[in-house]
């Protein structure tokens, strides 16, 4: 794996890494593809984690591939962590046979390469094996029973005291590993809690409004009142979205001030030369775009686009239109490890994206939810597929990177939308997702918000299927 490097000419040389560099990965929870000041957020404030885009190679088309349940949180860490596409992770129906094997997880695999191993974060919506992999697993849930005392607002916070604590430990130590820290705070999701501190930098007055803010959805997308769809109201309200943006973009300001806390502490022990410095986010999240509030969603701004950026010695500056998946930063850390990627991993090496040897990975991102939408994207255009209500939306992302003009069944755009479909297809059929972009009887596309009572029927009844499920579980274990 490290012999691409040794390839490289030798007026590249200096910026090469130091062998094995270490890898830090900070890894935001719901974080917006653009939730950056220098990623484009205006009135963000984000100092620590904007140079990082100053002088790494930021990729603007990352996505998480796809989720099959709400919580799209949990397939997006495990996608990560093993390498694998969402219809082959541990569990889904096309895995291979030894998908679920720990010895092929990414920290498994870096630890074979002699790495240190180290894992602060979220427990909830993770991938429990993934993280039990690690030699040391500090798990920080707010919502942990038996330690009432952690709080939301202060989760950057303690990531950042364990994480400093970690790296001094490691400075001091004299067998010359390097380490994997995975830093996965539960940060900026809801709760929207920060430190006083940082609330009171953002105005609600002053947030601006998305091009794309609806007070709703047009039509239902197959999934409209998902928990995260509850979390404004119907019809959403400029108010209340410029409410919930503003405190968002305080957590964001809290994850990011904590950030530079760690950043000073490389520096103090002289790790900040050797280590690549990774941040990203598991999945993405509409705030009032589209009329939607959650991630259960496959617009731009919505669920599957997350923020990429790399830095640190050897990677150059720069931003890079190349389709990436999470899934790509297992071989990718591997190649920086010197690591051997196993067998069936879905995932590419981004390492000559990152180096400017290559354009791209991959001539399309695909992207899935449950078995209600299936988009595809050349880059330039994307068309999106709701099976169910028997839609289609094809966007030029170029003139409309807002997704608001929809130029599906126009006859001069029928050649990129057949053109897009047969991709979609295709991409499909490679990852092997089963789900059929047509039915038979498509349910009206019409919605109106819900009641209520009618949701809280809705809960029950989902509850007593659970509970039900549940039983029968436990009463097959007795036997
Ligand atoms: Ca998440």
């Amino acid at each position: 794996m490290l012999r691409p490097l040794l390839l490289l000419s030798a007026c590249l040389a200096a910026q090469l890494p130091a062998a094995r560099p270490n890898i830090l990965h900070i890894h935001a929870d719901d974080h917006r593809p653009d939730g950056l000041g220098a990623l484009g957020t205006k009135g963000l404030i984000t100092p620590n984690l904007d140079s990082l885009v100053a002088r790494g190679m930021t990729f603007t088309r990352a996505y998480t591939q796809g989720s099959m349940i709400g919580a799209v949180c949990t397939p997006s860490r495990t996608m990560m962590l093993t390498g694998r596409s969402w219809q082959r992770i541990p569990g889904a129906p096309s895995a291979l046979p030894d998908a679920a094997d720990p010895a092929t997880f990414l920290p498994s695999v870096l630890a074979a390469a002699g790495y240190r191993t180290w894992h602060m974060g979220k427990g909830g919506n993770a991938f429990t094996a993934g993280l039990n992999a690690f030699q040391t697993s500090v798990i920080d849930d707010a919502r942990s029973a038996d330690n009432p005392a952690t709080d939301r607002a202060h989760a950057s916070s303690r990531l950042a005291d364990r994480t400093i604590a970690f790296l001094k430990e490691h400075a001091d130590r004299k067998d010359g590993a390097p380490f994997y820290a995975y830093l996965a705070p539960p940060v900026p999701h809801d709760p929207r809690s920060a430190e006083p501190r940082f609330h009171a930098m953002y105005d609600p007055a002053r947030i601006t409004l998305s091009p794309a803010f609806m007070p709703l959805h047009p039509w239902d997308n197959g999934e409209m009142a998902v928990r995260d769809e509850r979390l404004a109201p119907w019809p959403r309200t400029e108010e209340d979205t410029r409410r919930q943006t503003a405190d968002y973009h305080a957590c964001v300001t809290g994850l990011d001030h904590h950030v530079g806390r760690i950043f000073a502490a490389l520096k103090e022990t002289g790790q900040w030369d050797n280590t690549v410095i990774v941040f990203s986010g598991d999945n993405g999240l509409s705030l009032g775009e589209h009329g939607l509030f959650g991630k259960q969603n496959l617009y731009e701004r919505g669920g599957m686009h997350v923020p990429l950026v790399i830095a640190g010695p050897g990677i150059p500056h720069g931003t890079t239109l190349a389709l990436a998946y999470l899934m790509d930063l297992f071989p990718t850390f591997a190649a920086l490890a010197g690591a051997k990627t196993p067998q069936g991993i879905d995932g590419r090496d981004l390492s000559p994206v990152i180096r400017g040897e290559s354009k791209g990975v991959r001539e399309a991102a695909y992207l899935g939810y449950r078995d209600c939408m299936r988009s595809v994207s050349d880059g330039r255009w994307k068309l999106i597929r709701y099976p169910l209500v028997d839609r289609t939306q094809l966007f030029d992302l170029e003139k409309d990177p807002h997704e608001l003009t929809n130029l599906a069944g126009r006859t001069e755009h029928a050649a990129v939308q057949g053109r897009l479909t047969a991709l979609l297809v295709s991409e499909m059929k490679a990852y092997a997702d089963p789900f059929p972009l047509e039915v038979a009887k498509p349910a009206k596309a019409e919605w109106t918000p819900p009641s209520k009572e009618k949701l809280d029927a809705a809960d029950a009844e989902a509850a007593a299927a659970r509970r039900k499920k549940q039983a029968q579980k436990n009463a097959k274990k007795k036997k």
